[in-house]
């Protein structure tokens, strides 16, 4: 039992920061380029099937067991499953709670951080006067950590440290005096910019401002729905993948937020009212920003091209280019608005990925706020270095699969199994509706209990043994090769070992000296 006696200071701050904790840079990057490469418009229906099914009732879960493992004093995953389950086991797979948090933040702190450069760059107007090619280079220059355009040696470093700071100073404010104030400030901010530029986004015309097309090419792109994915498993695996990023379940951050809600308090509509606002914010506004925007400028084939690469050069190399083509000074309030409304998106996510780690040395080891936010700073420093340094070698790229994908969905198996099964449905279900403000409906009973862990086994199976192209018809008729991206082939093959491997194979050394 610890002496960590803190708890919310409002029924809203609690809500914003746990919605901070959901919206992040995954609604605005991550989901908007998901959809268009799974069937548009239709992804959006295994999407919300995922929702229902796998989201709200995680959501539920992980809100209840925090508020349970809280009653007796507990903040972090492991001990909070130690109170759930009577097995020593259960302590050790709630570490994944922790470790998560930690692992994630190091390379989603880097992410962040050029969003804070960004801002700095677009208030400074580095991106006017350059063409598209410009603001490419610069990018690549900046994750290269070359020359900085700021007059500052390792800008991407500098500002690492700087962002860094940051989470460490606000975690160390506390909850209600840092993290709640951050989120009561940073979350209707990010609306309003983001109902900015989703304008913007719905309003393009051809002609205008340089753009090539209207807003309703893009958007039309973005939702016509191609009903021949909609069987594909590869879609719902998807789809499941960007509920759990997008909802940031399966991490541990719901369930320690929660812990420190008060016993009687409500969660049920809490849970609801804080997962509704993440799905508005990653569908109307993650929607209507990044492709319409890009697709008015540079059409669909050229956006199509640039998406494989992922959402980062889109947000990155092409927003800020196309910003620029909207005058100086409007152009300037939208980069900072864009990379400002990432930044808020970002760091009310990074604060929660602090918090379990510290609620863990205040409870086991009776250690101060302070000194226990700053040994997070330091060792997300010392983590995310390698995603800083070596971004190049799909360093980034391998901590996000391994811990912002793989985990969650394990964790999240497992702690669904322990509340419905092994705690009790029973027992998961008084604690889901005591001090309820709503009447949950009684239907999720039974999907808590079947049909959520079966969903996530299949989740778990589907991206362990993921075909090669995702082509599953062909690999149910015998022919099954594993895709690159199936985890047990990035086990045997990650893309750093084969990026090392190449980096020390004595035929390209050679070939480099040559040249
Ligand atoms: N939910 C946040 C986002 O969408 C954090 C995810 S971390 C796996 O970015």
């Amino acid at each position: 039992m610890s002496a960590n006696k803190e708890s919310w200071g409002s029924r809203v701050g609690l809500i914003l920061a746990m919605a901070g904790n959901a919206v992040g840079l995954g609604n605005f990057l991550r989901f908007p380029v998901q959809a268009v490469q799974n069937g548009g418009g239709a992804f959006i229906i295994p999407y919300l099937v995922c929702f229902l099914v796998m989201g709200i009732p995680l959501l539920w879960i992980e809100w209840s067991m925090g508020r349970f493992g809280g009653r007796f004093g507990n903040h972090s995953t492991p001990y909070i499953v130690d109170t759930m389950g009577k097995h020593r086991l259960w302590k050790y797979i709630g570490v994944f709670g922790i470790w998560t948090n930690i692992a994630v933040a190091a390379y989603y702190c880097y992410l962040e951080s050029w969003t804070l450069s960004y801002v700095f760059h677009s208030i400074l107007g580095t991106f006017n006067g350059l063409d598209q090619e410009g603001v490419a280079s610069f990018f690549d220059t900046y994750v290269s950590i070359g020359d900085s355009t700021l007059g500052i040696p390792y800008e991407a470093v500098v500002f690492y440290i700087l962002c860094l700071l940051l989470n460490t100073w606000i975690l160390s404010k506390g909850l209600s005096g840092g993290v709640e104030r951050v989120a009561k400030i940073g979350m209707p901010l990010l609306i309003v910019f983001g109902m900015f530029l989703a304008y913007k986004g719905f309003t393009i015309k051809a002609g205008e401002a340089g753009a090539s097309f209207d807003s309703a090419v893009g958007l039309n792109f973005l939702w016509t729905p191609d009903y021949t994915q909609l069987w594909s498993p590869t879609v719902w695996l998807a789809a499941a993948g960007q509920i759990f990023f997008t909802l940031s379940v399966g991490m541990g951050t719901i369930h320690c937020y929660a812990s420190y809600v008060r016993s009687k308090d409500d969660i049920a509509l809490n849970a609801m009212s804080a997962g509704w606002m993440n799905e508005f914010v990653e569908v109307v506004l993650g929607a209507s920003i990044l492709i319409p925007i890009s697709i008015g400028y540079l059409g669909i084939d050229r956006v199509q091209e640039l998406v494989q690469q992922g959402g980062l050069g889109l947000a990155f190399k092409t927003l800020p280019f196309l910003f620029t083509q909207w005058g100086e000074v409007l152009g300037a309030i939208a980069g900072v608005m864009w990379f400002g409304l990432l930044f808020f998106a970002g760091i009310t996510s990074s604060l929660a990925m602090g918090t379990p780690w510290i609620g863990f040395l205040q409870d086991e080891f009776n250690w101060k706020r302070k000194p226990a936010a700053w040994s997070f700073g330091l060792i997300v420093l010392i983590l995310g270095m390698p995603t800083v340094l070596f971004f190049h070698y799909g360093v980034f790229d391998e901590y996000d699969y391994w811990a912002g994908t793989v985990s969650l969905v394990v964790f999240a198996l497992v702690e669904t199994i322990l509340f419905a099964w092994v705690f009790g449905m029973d027992r998961g279900w008084r604690e889901i509706n005591s001090g309820a403000d709503i009447k949950v409906p009684d239907i999720y009973k039974f999907i808590i209990k079947f049909v959520t862990p079966v969903l996530l086994l299949w989740v778990f199976i589907g991206s362990l043994v993921t075909p090669k192209g995702g082509d599953w018809g062909k690999a149910l008729s015998g022919d099954w090769v594993l895709d690159d991206s199936s985890i047990i082939n990035k086990i045997k093959n990650s893309s750093l070992k084969r990026q090392l491997a190449e980096a020390t194979d004595p035929a390209i050394i050679e070939q480099l000296q040559e040249t």
